[in-house]
């Protein structure tokens, strides 16, 4: 007689169901292994004071100067100042399905689980070593975040799978509750860490604990007062001043530099005859001068936000140079950054008797750190990318023949002049306003040349001059104001400028690439009935 044994009944979950069960195992297994390699990284990182060695920041840095030109254009066109948010979630959505893998290989074969961990720790090591200015010791934070996250997948593996025959004998929900304490544990471990390294590396850091030590000296050439007739404030447009935490940010840095007042050093090299370094008390010793400054980037649409003005104070730049005996032939200047900048600015420009400094101060307080604490570049009449660097280390005298500078290599004009161009503020495009009397305003730039007038168009009917506020100086904005009687419906308003030589702002659009953008800032507007 033949026995047949009962088979036992089993729910087996349709194939839909395997593959969720199977990849919430894999989420659950590789996310908080991901995790706790990140965050203790993070922590790790920032408590050694070099917040810039966690590796996503690492790998994801390494990615910007990886990026093709035409991507970088496209994510600073349409993400703005949120660049780095989306690069860095596209890096953390990339980690994220690395994670989910890595669980899913884990559960089935242990080595090549523990392999994976490898590869990953292995990319975030290269990333982090292969950074402009790192040293080995930042393998370091990687490295330890590696081993733990190695520890908390083999405690995980171990309670997540039935293994021996004392395992299987166990009652399941046992099992499955130790899977879930060990996960929750470990994501618990990757949460804090990762917290505790993003709040450390705010308050903790050797740049902001630097700057706050420093005292600037006063000008010994101070910034002209401002004329009476510049607005101080501007209902819905722009302040002459533009405030530090309002002013515009534009870098490649995914973490700010963190650089100690104390240990930098400025090096000027190349073609000159006395090669120099400072100190930054070097430079403060020397006499200051304060000016109100427009800064502008070339990646600014018409009609675009990255534009301010700050009152800079700093060494001026050409006697430095002249006191190092600049050679014939030289042309260019290159700055060269903490971060591995480069910013190529012609030599005629710094010694044509503008403004061009090194700038310690902006509006009164020391260089912000992400404006480049502790010394930058300024030269006015210049577009940011090749006048401005910030986190200055060394100044090199050479030729536009011997070196591209860092946007160079990717396209962008060797030499770039700011081109004249004008803003509306207010009203707010696609908004829509009462009848009756309104205030169109905004401002207008042409550093070096400055602004002769601004005219308004309506409807594509006649330019009409509006106001213009007063400025210290060609090297900043002008604000201006046209009263306008609105009448409801739809309505069109453009602005052109005239700069200081009596050019008018051409109506033909151009983009950003590869020297500015050209054309009218035109807004629509609905005026209610
Ligand atoms: N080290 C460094 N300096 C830099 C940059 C950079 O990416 N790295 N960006 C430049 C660009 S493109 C501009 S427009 C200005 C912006 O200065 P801000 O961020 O202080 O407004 O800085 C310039 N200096
Ligand atoms: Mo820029």
């Amino acid at each position: 007689m033949t026995v047949v044994e009962p088979r036992p009944v089993v729910h087996r979950p349709g194939r839909l169901g395997r593959f969720a069960t199977a990849a919430g195992r894999a989420a659950a297994i590789g996310l908080p292994t991901a995790g706790v390699a990140l965050g203790v990284a993070h922590v790790v990182a920032a408590a050694l004071g070099r917040p810039q060695t966690a590796p996503v920041l690492a790998v994801g840095s390494t990615v910007i100067d990886a990026t093709p030109r035409p991507l970088k254009d496209f994510a600073i066109r349409e993400f703005g100042t949120h660049d780095k948010v989306v690069l860095l979630s596209g890096v953390y959505l990339l980690l994220v399905l690395f994670a989910v893998g890595l669980g899913a290989v884990a559960g089935r074969r242990r080595a090549v689980g523990y392999a994976g961990l490898a590869v990953f720790v292995g990319i975030g090591v290269v990333a982090v070593v292969t950074r402009p200015a790192s040293t080995g010791i930042d393998a370091l934070p990687t490295l330890v975040g590696g081993v733990v996250a190695a520890v908390a997948l083999i405690v995980q593996l171990r309670f997540s799978q039935t293994t021996t025959a004392a395992d299987a004998a166990r009652p399941r929900l046992l099992n499955r509750r130790q899977f879930l304490v060990t996960t929750g544990a470990a994501a618990a471990v990757a949460a804090s860490a990762g917290a505790g390294g993003v709040a450390l590396g705010r308050t903790n850091t050797p740049g902001s604990r630097s700057r706050a030590a420093v005292r600037l000296p006063a000008p010994a050439d101070p910034a002209p007062a401002l004329p009476a007739g510049v607005l101080t404030t501007m209902p819905g447009g722009s302040a002459f001043v533009t405030a530090n935490r309002d002013f515009y940010r534009v870098d490649t840095a995914l973490t700010v530099p963190q650089i100690d007042a104390n240990a930098w050093r400025l090096t000027v090299h190349g073609a000159v005859d006395r090669p120099a370094t400072f100190t930054f008390d070097d430079l403060l010793r020397r006499p200051m001068r304060e000016r109100d400054i427009t800064l502008n980037c070339v990646s600014n649409e018409v009609g675009g936000p990255y534009v301010g003005t700050a009152r800079w104070l700093g060494v001026p730049l050409a006697p430095l140079l002249r006191e190092a005996g600049m050679r014939a032939g030289a042309d260019q200047l290159v700055s060269r950054s903490t971060d591995g900048m480069t910013i190529g600015t012609p030599l005629d420009a710094v010694l044509d008797g503008r403004d061009a400094m090194l700038v310690v101060g902006m509006n009164g307080e020391p260089l912000p750190l992400e404006h480049g604490f502790p010394v930058r570049l300024l030269v006015p009449g210049l577009y940011g990318y090749v006048g401005a660097c910030k986190w200055l280390t060394d100044l090199e005298v050479t030729t536009f023949d011997a070196f591209d500078a860092y946007w160079v290599r990717r396209g962008w004009a060797a030499r770039a002049p700011v081109k004249t161009a004008s803003r509306i503020d207010t009203p707010r495009p696609l908004t829509t306003i009462a009848p009756g009397q309104v205030r169109i305003a905004g401002v207008a730039w042409a550093q070096r040349r400055g602004i002769s007038a601004v005219d308004v168009s309506v409807d594509n009917g006649q330019w009409q001059p509006a106001q213009l506020a007063d400025g210290p100086s060609p090297d900043t904005w002008r604000q201006w104001v046209l009263r306008w009687d609105a009448t409801p419906g739809l309505h069109t308003i453009r602005v052109r400028a005239t700069d200081g030589r009596g050019d008018t702002q051409p109506e033909a659009r151009a983009g950003t690439f590869p020297d500015g953008a050209t054309g009218w800032h035109t807004i629509s507007v609905t005026v209610s009935g």
